[in-house]
């Protein structure tokens, strides 16, 4: 999943070296972007130096992938997987925020349209303050268009999923900046939606379609983060729909389940099944997992089901599945950290 938006990347990447001169007002705008850590998930095993990165644009390369064959290993890497998209997009924004904007009002902030020679396509980037609440809500679009659009796209508004001038909105959603009491703090909520059906009429050699929409809230204490994704004929590691559901509380704890339709089972008819994993860990990062697998190729009314849990140095103390070469770990259940959900 980390190479998901090579497009966008590719522009993320040009833009990069460009700084501009930014008023007081622009910064305010900046300031709406969120953190990777606000948006990062982080199940026992994700250690993300990229959290670290001063802006989303100048993150480093993805984390390493956890090689066990465990419940909590596939949490961390779909976690990983998943923070790579989000900090892609993220990258995004930050590196096209770093051009002198292009239009300047008391509620907006464009950045192009700006025409890449070498893709032979042109974006435009906006972020619009909306005053209709106590807090500052701030939309933002990006649309993407191939060949040079000139002046024809000056006028987009966020709500326009394509425009005359061949623009196709590609990202959007909304920011809402939090308070930020000191470096280490979570804060904001927002949105971003990845419109992969767009880019994939621009570029069709695009091996994703479908939507990506991502979720934070990090008000009142919790980090909560949701990730749907519909994505009905991709390919590779990218499920058909997936929902993706995170918290993270004040203490430590968490919990991160996933619900994925995708063709795990291979036999025969090869039609999709239901895979369902729920990850909880307590603050000292002991936890439990269960998975099950249903529907698809699997004879009605039959499930696999596995339960797994690890103790506070991650190592597995208790394991159960349906298949007799996986062996059992642990006499019972009782050295769990968690009972059974
Ligand atoms: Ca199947
Ligand atoms: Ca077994």
């Amino acid at each position: 999943m980390n190479r998901i938006v090579p497009f966008l990347l590719a522009t993320a990447v040009l833009s990069g070296a460009g700084c501009g001169n930014y008023s007081k007002d622009d910064l305010l705008f900046f300031s709406a972007i969120p953190e990777l850590r606000d948006v990062s998930l982080q199940p026992p095993g994700v250690d993300d130096a990229r959290l670290e990165a001063a802006t989303p644009g100048q993150t480093t390369q993805a984390l390493d992938a956890c090689t066990e064959n465990t419940l909590r290993c596939q949490a961390q890497n779909i976690a990983g997987g998943l923070n790579d998209l989000t900090f892609g997009l993220l990258a995004i924004i930050d590196n096209i925020m770093r051009y002198p904007p292009s239009q300047r009002s008391s509620e907006e902030r464009v950045w192009g349209p700006i025409y890449l020679q070498d893709q032979n396509a042109s974006f435009r980037f906006a972020m619009r303050r909306l005053d209709d609440g106590d807090e500052p809500r701030y939309a933002h679009c990006l649309h993407f268009a191939n060949g040079d659009v000139g002046d024809s796209a000056n006028d987009i508004g966020c709500d326009e999923a394509r425009h005359d001038s061949g623009m196709l909105r590609v990202l959007s959603g909304e920011f809402i900046p939090g308070v930020r009491s000191d470096a280490a703090a979570r804060s904001g909520a927002g949105q971003l939606l990845l419109e992969a059906d767009h880019l994939k009429e621009l570029d069709p050699n695009q091996d994703i379609e479908g939507t990506f929409d991502i979720v934070y809230d990090n008000f009142g204490g919790t980090q909560a983060i949701s990730i749907d994704i519909e994505a009905p004929g991709s390919t590779g590691a990218i499920p058909d729909t997936a929902e993706y559901t995170y918290a993270l509380f004040e203490n430590g704890a968490g919990e991160f389940a996933f619900v994925i339709k995708a063709d795990i089972n291979g036999d025969f008819f090869s039609t999709k099944e239901t895979y369902a994993i729920e990850s909880r860990w307590n603050a000292s990062q002991a936890g439990r997992a269960t998975a099950k697998v249903s529907g698809g190729d699997l004879p009605d009314g039959l499930s696999w089901d596995v339960d797994e849990c690890w103790n506070e140095q991650l190592e597995t103390v208790y394991y159960r599945d349906p298949e007799p070469n996986n062996p059992d770990v642990g006499a019972d259940d009782s050295v769990c950290a968690l009972t059974a959900p």
